[in-house]
């Protein structure tokens, strides 16, 4: 979906499903009547209704939306569905400093569970705190030692760009010399993705839809479960090539599309790049300090292990959120800055959203930072993060991993204001 900045725009969300859906805006500063998400009250689309909604698009750049049901163990519903599409909202004005857009989403399909996965780490720039390691392996010893197995994680089958399996779709065709605006969407339900182009590199100029203060260029981009990027890339380097995810195995099952360069000729060609670190500040402000918030949310995540019918248990401050009591945690006033200071004390990354707002990164990796906005940020396994909020979107206001399999058992909580 394409919409400008600023002028409103009204949508028919038809539901041919048999279930009671809610599409999320992902990213985008609306109201809670229209943000998609029951546990901020948004009515549902009915099973086999219409729902028609009328909003003003904002802020520019890339976006999301998606249905926002819980899956729990049903893998045919919430995100584990197709329901995941890019919404680009055109800015007023824009500098137009390349040839042409292209739109990618990255989604996995047939998924399937599994005990103990395999979660990339070590991209993210080392910054473990022994604090919270100790706190989640002594938790995650104590389970294994009462005979518990591991939790469930989810696996796919197929795993595509714009819905095609690597080599089934078109290729991106490009000419030598021309400057491509890449939009990437990680869509998945659960899975972290990364993005390489043999040969080239990727001038990052927006993370989640809003311009960095310092575009930078980098070998390989690395986004979190909803997490957008949009990176220019000079074509300058003719061949065919296999644009694809670091991960052998799912670039192998689909995880890649092919870039042809015109008058070019044979089999796309993908070698792999050089070990990087995905660092955030790469593209804040320099040396960039948040001005001090008016008040500072401490949150724990944890795991339990396996503690829900052999699912994981998740909880900030101990809590799992329940469906059952809808109780927000946390009572904002309008107007207020917040900083959130994020621990996590799991050896998984959590990629952290909240809704209709975006917040700034302050801290991450034990390194104060300002000036990337965001409405995504992956806390990485054993680690800190900060971000900065203002209170200036009143109602009930969602805040969870966006992880599929982590919201839907507990990962969520609910900030109120008027
Ligand atoms: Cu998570």
């Amino acid at each position: 979906m394409r919409f400008k900045e600023g002028r409103p725009v009204t949508v028919e969300i038809h539901n041919d499903t048999d279930t009671p859906e809610q599409l999320h805006w992902h990213g985008q500063t609306v109201s809670t009547d229209i943000d998609g998400a029951a546990e901020e009250g948004t009515p549902y689309v009915p099973a086999h209704g219409m729902r028609r909604i009328t909003f003003t698009p904002q802020p520019a750049g890339l976006r999301f939306c998606h249905t926002h049901n819980r899956g729990g163990a049903n893998l045919y519903a919430g995100q584990y569905s197709g329901q995941v599409g890019p919404v680009y909202i055109e800015p007023k004005s824009e500098p137009g400093n390349y040839d042409r857009e292209v739109f990618l989403v990255l989604k996995e399909f047939e998924p399937s569970f599994s005990q103990g996965g395999d979660m990339a780490q070590d991209f993210l720039p080392p910054a473990e705190v022994k604090e919270l390691k100790t706190t989640g392996e002594t938790a995650m010893k104590a389970s294994l030692a009462k005979g518990m197995p591991h939790g469930y994680e989810v696996g796919y089958r197929y795993f595509t760009i714009n819905g095609r399996m690597l080599g089934h779709g078109e290729p991106v065709r490009v000419k030598a010399g021309e400057r491509v605006l890449f939009h990437i969407l990680n869509g998945s339900a659960t899975e972290i993705r990364s993005l390489a182009l043999p040969g080239h590199t990727f001038k990052v100029i927006a993370l989640d839809g809003n311009p960095v203060p310092q575009p930078a260029e980098v070998p390989v981009l690395w986004l979190g479960t909803a997490e957008r990027i949009s990176a220019i890339v000079e074509m300058n380097h003719p061949g065919v090539w296999v644009m694809g995810d670091l991960a052998d195995d799912d670039r192998g099952h689909g995880m890649g599309i092919v870039v042809e360069y015109a008058g070019q000729k044979g089999k796309p060609v993908w070698t792999p790049p050089k070990p990087f670190h995905w660092n955030y500040t790469q593209f804040a402000t320099p040396n960039g300090a948040a001005a001090e918030p008016d008040e500072v949310i401490a949150m724990t995540f944890a795991k339990q292990n396996a503690a829900d019918h052999g699912f994981n248990l998740w909880t900030i401050n101990d809590v799992a959120f329940s469906t059952a009591d809808m109780t927000p945690a946390y009572h904002l006033q309008q107007g207020k800055h917040y900083r959130i200071k994020m621990r996590n004390a799991s050896d998984d990354i959590h990629p952290i959203h909240l809704h209709r707002h975006s917040f700034e990164i302050t801290r991450v990796a034990g390194k104060l930072t300002a000036g990337l906005m965001k409405d995504v940020v992956m806390v990485g396994g054993y680690q800190e993060v900060d971000v900065d909020f203002t209170a200036d979107n009143p109602g009930l206001t969602l805040f969870h991993c966006h992880q599929q399999l982590h919201m839907d058992f507990g990962f969520m909580t609910l900030f109120d204001y008027v």
